[in-house]
């Protein structure tokens, strides 16, 4: 896409304030706010007051937003996320306004370091990973598009943990994000949303006859929203973020108060304020867990609730599908469907069949994964213990899309069984996945190849059904954050090259393709990365006490811990190298000296992955002390990657390790990220890999292992990695070195598992795949020699990745899924 499609641009504000203006500003909130003096504010102080500094210059604009937007009648993007990996907000708010210089300078005048006050955030983590990450850019691109839109979520009061590290082990602490204060949200105690649970459903006539059900329920929880800036990029642009907490009702404080039992009521309240208290780490299994069905309610009722209230009083309900489309963000938020069918049969007295025409229109569903382990499935107990009359919904809802399919494909028992929305084995449940594919009006994979594997293998019977229904968008991730925020030189080479334009309107990057033959350009692009190596070292020296050595090759992988990303690929990779030096077969001085880094958190409860971050850490320790490799390889894990961190990883990168067994990936994020600050990736054929390889062309992409209808064959006739094992030499020496115990010595049997998982099992093909992934590693350290062509190669990867902006990804959902539009100045 060449046009430039940002629209509704009010005007780039060259911020009317001065630098006296703001610097008086901000000690009115220092003195007002904080109620300190400036003589006597600690950094928090300073920070809290900058803070609320900036976000009075979004003010205005977001009011102005709402009030356009509501004006225009205009169609609203409700996105449904149970997770938003927003990063820090100052820096944000600040490229968003144009304000960093003045801020800069105006703190100067009061001898106040900018950075200083930078480093004082604690972002907030309200999210796992990818999938949190890219509600946070998409809502960012909508803002910037002037696209209405609402992103619900859950305020959790502990997000993501904390990952220390104790003798290389992963121990997590609780991250209290809101303990220093939280001057970017605004509570709106008066838009409480009341949400019930439990109890039972009964029957009744009504005043016409009519026979009706209706949910009693045993208790309930306040909803208390919390909403935050989402500021678009210099367009005078401000959507809501708004986000759940959870209260005790009134209703419950004075029952219980009236009962005189001050326990009772300090436990009710615990109990009720417990649904908003943590994130969930996603876990090895996702077995029912009551508190997080209770949280994906909680939110879901919060804000269809909110939705609706906002509507005029006589607003016809019928044109619900015209106003909004509910975007499923997984099936985390699907328990909406039920809900909004219980509103419009019950409350609002709609015929059923009119309102499920109503509700279908009402939402879309994004799947972001393809394995099987990871689809949510709710026991038919626990549903209808927490929530009776949404299941009674559901089998309505099932009953009659059964008999549809049944007209469809008569006598076909077995697709009945296949395609129902219950379960019957191992136990009854309901399958989330399918009620929103069923709901949906369009389900949507993550990237091309996802999208692909989603209807042929996850959801073949439905797409059969309804070929229509399903269609690709795949990812993207913001160009402010990701580029313009986390790499200013970057971005300055790239303005200098083709002017500001590209930080709206990705895809103009390409104007930079023929500076890749540019010398002098390359020269300079060079000292970027540089220059960003030394600014990641002075970080990883300040945080973590890590010492990065700046001339060596920097080779990345960071994103979470899982079995089918194959970080224990690349320790293979690395411990061979190392067997290969120590044994004397490979000679260190001959290989360009490279620098390993990692980045990820394990989930609590996964055994494999918190003994996979034993062993980088233990390889590394050892690695990085034995003076035989004479510092040509190095391994460096700092603790809590996040997205702060990645912010500065990223930019200095020169190889992007993108590794995951083919087929498994659903699309990445993290890799378009590296490919748009000029790293080159070697990848799998997987997930949004295969697009940016076809994008960046093969010779600026090292692809290297088995594609994904090889890895189903291999599967399908039974896999045995040890032929893997005993068959190759190097790979065998590898293991065998770490199963010896020399990175281990006071327990030498304490990598075993790891060691006869893979020898046994090795569930994601690693071994099968050992000897491709060396080979191309081979061709890296060729490649990297070669300075200028590795300079030419990391330009196009830069110039050729427009196509990864969440702006594209935020117009393909609304040209296939949403249609709507944005609102543009009148
Ligand atoms: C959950 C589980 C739980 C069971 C063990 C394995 C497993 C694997 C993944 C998940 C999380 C699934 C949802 C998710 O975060 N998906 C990610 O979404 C990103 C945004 O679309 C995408 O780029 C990543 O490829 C995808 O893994």
């Amino acid at each position: 896409m060449t046009e430039n499609r940002v629209n509704g641009t009010v005007s780039v504000t060259a911020p009317q304030h001065s630098v006296e203006g703001f610097a008086k500003e901000f000690l009115r909130e220092l003195n007002f706010g904080q109620g300190v003096p400036l003589s006597r504010a600690s950094v928090n102080d300073q920070y809290l007051a900058l803070a609320r500094t900036v976000r009075e210059y979004l003010m205005a604009r977001w009011m102005e937003t709402l009030r356009r937007q509501r004006d225009a009648h205009a169609k609203t993007v409700a996105y449904l996320s149970a997770e938003y990996l927003l990063g820090r907000q100052l820096d944000n708010a600040l490229i968003a306004t144009d304000l960093t210089e003045i801020v800069e300078e105006a703190l100067t005048s009061l001898g106040i370091d900018l950075a200083t006050l930078r480093e004082q955030e604690v972002e907030p983590g309200l999210g796992n990973g990818g999938l949190g990450r890219l509600a946070a850019c998409f809502v960012d691109s909508l803002a910037t598009m002037s696209v209405p839109c609402i992103g619900y979520g859950i305020r959790y009061e502990y997000g993501i943990f904390r990952q220390t590290f104790v003798d290389g082990w992963q121990v997590e602490q609780p991250d209290t994000w809101l303990s220093l204060g939280a001057p970017w949200e605004f509570p709106h105690p008066e838009d409480a949303v009341t949400v019930h649970f439990g109890g039972s459903t009964e029957t009744y006539t009504d005043d016409d006859g009519v026979t009706r059900s209706r949910w009693v329920p045993a208790w309930d929880v306040l909803g208390v929203p919390y909403n935050y800036m989402v500021p678009g990029y210099q367009n005078g642009r401000v959507n809501t973020l708004r986000l759940w907490s959870a209260r005790a009702t009134k209703a419950f404080d004075l029952q219980i108060f009236n009962s005189g039992d001050y326990a009772e009521a300090v436990r009710a309240q615990t109990f009720a304020e417990n649904i908003s208290k943590v994130l969930y780490p996603e876990d090895s299994t996702p077995q029912g867990k009551e508190l997080r069905l209770q949280q994906q309610y909680f939110f879901v009722a919060c804000s269809i609730r909110d939705f609706l209230d906002g509507l005029p009083a006589d607003f016809d309900l019928h044109r619900l599908p015209d106003v909004v489309m509910f975007q499923l963000n997984d099936t985390h938020p699907v328990i909406g469907v039920p809900e909004l069918m219980r509103i419009l049969v019950d409350e609002k007295k709609i015929a059923w069949d009119e309102a499920w025409a109503i509700t279908q229109k009402c939402f879309a569903y994004t799947c972001h994964t393809l394995l099987p382990e990871a689809l949510e499935v709710w026991p038919v107990e626990l549903l209808g213990r927490l929530l009776p009359r949404h299941l009674e919904i559901i089998y309505r809802i099932n009953d009659e899309f059964l008999a549809q399919v049944r007209q469809a494909y008569p006598n076909d028992e077995l697709r009945l069984r296949r395609m129902s929305i219950i379960a019957e084995h191992p136990e009854r449940s309901v399958r989330m996945a399918f009620l929103a594919t069923i709901a949906g009006a369009k389900v949507n994979g993550v990237a091309a190849l996802h999208s692909q594997l989603l209807r042929d293998n996850v959801l073949p019977d439905f797409s059969e059904l309804w070929p229509d229904k399903f269609t690709n968008v795949t990812n993207g991730v913001t160009p402010r954050r990701f580029v313009r925020l986390a790499n200013p030189a970057l971005s300055d080479l790239i303005t200098d090259a083709i002017g500001p334009g590209w930080v709206t309107d990705l895809e103009r990057l390409r104007e930079m393709e023929p500076l890749a033959d540019d010398a002098e350009f390359r020269e300079r692009f060079r000292a970027v990365k540089l220059a960003n190596k030394q600014r990641l070292a002075g970080v990883l020296a300040t945080r973590d006490g890590i010492e990065l050595r700046t001339d060596a090759m920097l080779d990345v992988m960071v994103k979470r811990l899982h079995e089918y990303k194959r970080q224990t690929l690349k320790v293979l990779h690395i411990v061979s190298l190392y067997e290969r030096i120590i044994s004397g077969e490979l000679d260190p001085a001959s290989i360009p000296p490279r620098v390993f880094a990692f980045g990820a958190k394990a989930a609590p409860g996964y055994k494999m992955a918190k003994q996979i971050i034993g062993l980088i850490n233990h390889v590394g320790a050892t690695v990085n002390a034995d003076p035989r490799v004479q510092g040509a390889l190095t391994v460096v894990f700092p603790p809590n990657y996040n997205v702060t961190l990645a912010e500065k990883l990223i930019p200095a990168a020169d190889l992007s390790e993108q590794i995951s067994l083919a087929g498994k990936e659903a699309s990445g994020t993290g890799n378009m990220k590296f490919a748009l600050n000029g790293a080159l990736t070697i990848g799998t054929d997987d997930g949004a890999n295969v697009e940016i390889r076809e994008l960046v062309g093969d010779d600026n992409f090292f692809l290297f292992g088995l594609l994904e209808p090889q890895v189903a064959e291999i599967q399908a006739v039974g896999y045995d990695p040890s032929k893997y094992y005993e068959e190759n030499a190097t790979l065998r020496r590898a293991i065998d070195l770490i199963a010896s115990g020399t990175f281990s010595p006071d327990d030498k049997r304490v990598f075993e598992p790891i060691v006869s998982n893979l020898l046994t099992e090795d569930r994601f093909l690693a071994l099968a795949d050992f000897q491709a992934y060396l080979d191309a590693q081979e061709r890296v350290d060729v490649a990297y020699r070669d300075v200028e062509g590795w300079t030419r190669s990391a330009i196009l990867n830069v110039a050729r990745s427009g196509f990864f902006s969440s702006d594209r990804s935020m117009w393909d959902y609304i040209d296939r899924i949403w249609h709507s539009q944005p609102v543009v100045a009148r």
